[in-house]
């Protein structure tokens, strides 16, 4: 597992002398509120200790220079050229934080690039933000770096235009949220709109509960396919009723939606609808009566993920249903959907024998093996060394 002192030493390997510092950012995993960022809706995830380094040194010139443990070889660009239509594969997250800094009014010229090397335990492809955590550990080092004194609210947009205008994800900032204003121990719970993220504290290890993620290993893109689809109903949906987002209906409008709007639209507008009062009422139940109170709130999230959004696979539903049978509390899909990882809040002294039952169950329906592991709520972006 990489660690702030290996990233360091990796990076004087290769280039010769120590990093003048690494930073960090986690991965996330979103306990509840789906698809409900980019609807100016409230959301509750957390980010875990899985985390991205980045290592860095200034250069003379006007070159970045990106390495990354997983891919060797160096991707470079100039901070004259770091626009979508310059870059594009794995680095495009790095170079879109400089671009997205320069669009959102940082000054780029006169400054000088970087040498950056990256390491990771974050999962690729698993719905857990490997992303936003690369994103985020780069926003954060280069704010450091270049002393621009940006708020962590600064860097969420930031990081959240290089997601969608370099990268070419449509997505909300949930991710990029969790990573920069994790807490450890707590939940986030972020009102889009409002433009807050507030801790609350989740209270697992008290209760003996522990939080498996289960990643399925179905791989997603957010840049391609379903998510941009499911973006548009929501947007078609709040058109045809009138409001600028979805954010401004609440459940006594769903009988008018259903008279509105065509029967799918109207799965997406409910969903998300639906979605957003299950987050509030989960953070108000968890604050009252502790994390064994919200399973029912999980579980009918993930219902309607499953039948309404539509956004579930084959393998997460057996996950979530196996986690289930074998006594979960709660369980549901976590993330964008179309694949990557669900999650099942559990009694500590379970957890073995459910990954155990998910394995098997996925063996028996011939699917790839899943990978299971607990996480803990944990801290944002910091700088470590
Ligand atoms: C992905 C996106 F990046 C988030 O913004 C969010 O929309 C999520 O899918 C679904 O809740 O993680």
């Amino acid at each position: 597992m990489p660690s702030p002192e290996s990233t360091a030493a990796a990076f004087a390997d290769v280039h010769g002398a120590r990093p003048v510092g690494v930073w960090s950012a986690p991965g996330r995993v979103n306990l509840i509120g789906e698809h409900t960022d980019y609807n100016d809706g409230l959301v509750f995830p957390f980010a875990i200790e899985r985390r991205t380094w980045a290592a860095v040194s200034p250069r003379q010139d006007r070159i970045v220079s990106v390495r990354s443990g997983a891919m060797p070889d160096a991707a470079e660009a100039s901070l004259d050229a770091l626009g979508p239509e310059h870059v594009d594969g794995w680095s495009a997250y790095v170079f879109g934080v400089l671009w997205a800094m320069g669009e959102r009014g940082v000054d780029l010229t006169g400054r000088t690039g970087f040498d950056i090397l990256l390491t990771s335990d974050v999962p690729l492809g698993a719905g857990l933000s490997s992303s936003a955590a690369i994103e985020c550990a780069v926003a954060q080092a280069v704010n450091d770096l270049w002393e621009l004194g940006l708020s962590r609210r600064e860097l969420i947009y930031i990081c959240q235009l290089a997601e969608n205008g370099a990268v070419g994800a449509p997505t909300g900032n949930m991710d990029q949220t969790a990573s920069l204003m994790g807490v450890a121990g707590h939940g986030v719970l972020i009102d889009v709109r409002a433009e807050t993220a507030d801790p609350v504290a989740l209270h697992f290890g008290d209760e003996d509960l522990e939080l498996l993620v289960i990643d399925t290993r179905v791989h997603h893109e957010h840049a391609t396919g379903g998510y941009g689809e499911r973006r548009r109903s929501c947007e078609d949906g709040a058109s045809a009723m009138g409001v600028g987002s979805l954010r401004d209906l609440t459940e006594g409008d769903l009988p008018r939606a259903a008279e509105v709007l065509d029967d799918v639209t109207f799965r997406r507008v409910k969903h998300v609808v639906t979605e957003n009062a299950r987050v509030a009422r989960t953070a108000e139940v968890v604050a009252k009566d502790g994390p064994r109170a919200i399973g029912d709130l999980l579980v009918a999230s993930h219902a309607s993920m499953r039948d309404d959004f539509e956004i579930s696979v084959p393998e997460l539903d057996l996950a979530v249903e196996t986690a289930l049978a074998k006594g979960a509390i709660g369980a549901r899909m976590t993330g964008g959907g179309f694949g990557g990882a669900a999650i099942a809040l559990i009694d500590a002294n379970r957890a073995e024998e459910v990954g155990h039952a998910v394995e098997q169950a996925f063996a028996d329906a011939g699917f790839t093996a899943p990978i299971v592991f607990v996480v803990n709520p944990s801290d944002g972006a910091h700088r470590d060394l």
